[in-house]
């Protein structure tokens, strides 16, 4: 028997659905969806079994046209991930077909795609008529020439796993590089700090999640099966910290509820959060919190 083994980058701009798109075919929730751009700031792996091929999805950070330090480190942390995978796949939306930030990844693709194989997933075909799928489907392809077309809605199922099944052919022939069981290679403080920042993206409103940041500071095994875990939310101003915190502290409290019944359902056991909001005016050029954040500050330079 042999087996097959490969990384997948999934590329687009950001809101495509990528995150939605891995975290389907992984089977659960590894990689944090919002209805906001740049949710997603890491590569972050997830393990898709399918026959004898694993598949390991490589999630990026959108491909936009960046502005600050982080968005310029998370966009080369996008095209990275490009580049050192087996096969990339872009994903379009349906409804939005081929906008500016799509021309300019298909600007950026004729570098990366050489001797690599692209996809193209057409996404979100729920929202749209047929006729406008083959259209865009032409146009597309007129620009950049795709080894395959998928159409695919990420959050219904809708053409995935003709997909995955296309990639379990297309991934090189080798040993699998994680265990079956694995799904996803990301540190489970950096998942369980993932998730208190989607809710508090999900919460919070205009540039503040963007300005935020999310860390496990102490995660405690206790003698009980639970999990004490202690996380620490980075803010830029003061102003901010009182609206993370709340009117009466009712922002944060729903936040960690939510944050933690996921983590729970997550871990499948107890878990106590405690989070705390620090004013930290200069997070956002210090080197420390990339790294956190699996970026390359170097990444962020002009
Ligand atoms: N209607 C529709 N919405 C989708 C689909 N896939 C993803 N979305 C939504 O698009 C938004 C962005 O998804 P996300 O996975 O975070 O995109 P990313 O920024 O590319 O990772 C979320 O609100 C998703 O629920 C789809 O197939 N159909
Ligand atoms: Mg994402």
């Amino acid at each position: 028997m042999t087996t097959r083994a490969g990384f997948v980058a999934l590329i687009g701009e950001p809101n495509a659905g990528k995150s939605t798109l891995l975290n389907r075919m992984v089977g659960a929730k590894v990689s944090i969806v919002t209805h906001k751009v740049q949710t997603t700031r890491a590569r972050i792996r997830g393990v898709a079994m399918e026959g004898e091929s694993q598949i390991v999805f490589v999630d990026t950070p959108g491909l936009f046209q960046p502005r600050r330090r982080l968005d310029r480190a998370m966009v080369a942390a996008a095209w990275s991930g490009a580049a050192d995978a087996d096969v990339v796949v872009l994903l379009v939306e349906a409804h939005r077909g081929v906008s500016e930030g799509v021309e300019r990844i298909l600007e950026g693709l004729v570098n990366i795609g050489k001797g690599r194989k692209v996809a193209l997933a057409i996404n979100k075909i729920d929202r749209v008529e047929a006729p406008v799928l083959l259209g865009l489907t032409k146009a597309l392809n007129e620009r950049f020439d795709f080894f395959e077309t998928f159409m695919i809605s990420a959050e219904r199922g809708h053409g995935v796993d003709a997909l995955r099944q296309w990639l379990a052919t297309e991934v090189p022939e080798g040993p699998w590089l994680y265990p079956e069981d694995q799904i996803a290679d990301l540190p489970m403080r950096m998942i369980a700090a993932e998730m208190t920042r989607e809710k508090l993206t999900l919460r919070l409103h205009q540039e503040l999640p963007y300005q935020l940041t999310v860390e496990t500071e102490n995660w405690e095994e206790r003698d009980d099966g639970s999990a004490r875990i202690d996380q620490l939310i980075y803010v830029v101003r003061d102003g901010h910290k009182g609206i993370v915190l709340g009117n009466k502290g009712e922002t944060i409290k729903g936040v960690s509820k939510a944050a933690r019944e996921e983590l729970e359902e997550f871990l499948g056991r107890k878990v106590h959060l405690f989070l705390q909001v620090k004013v930290r005016p200069n997070w956002l050029e210090e080197s420390e919190r990339y790294s956190e954040m699996g970026l390359d500050f170097k990444d962020g330079n002009t």
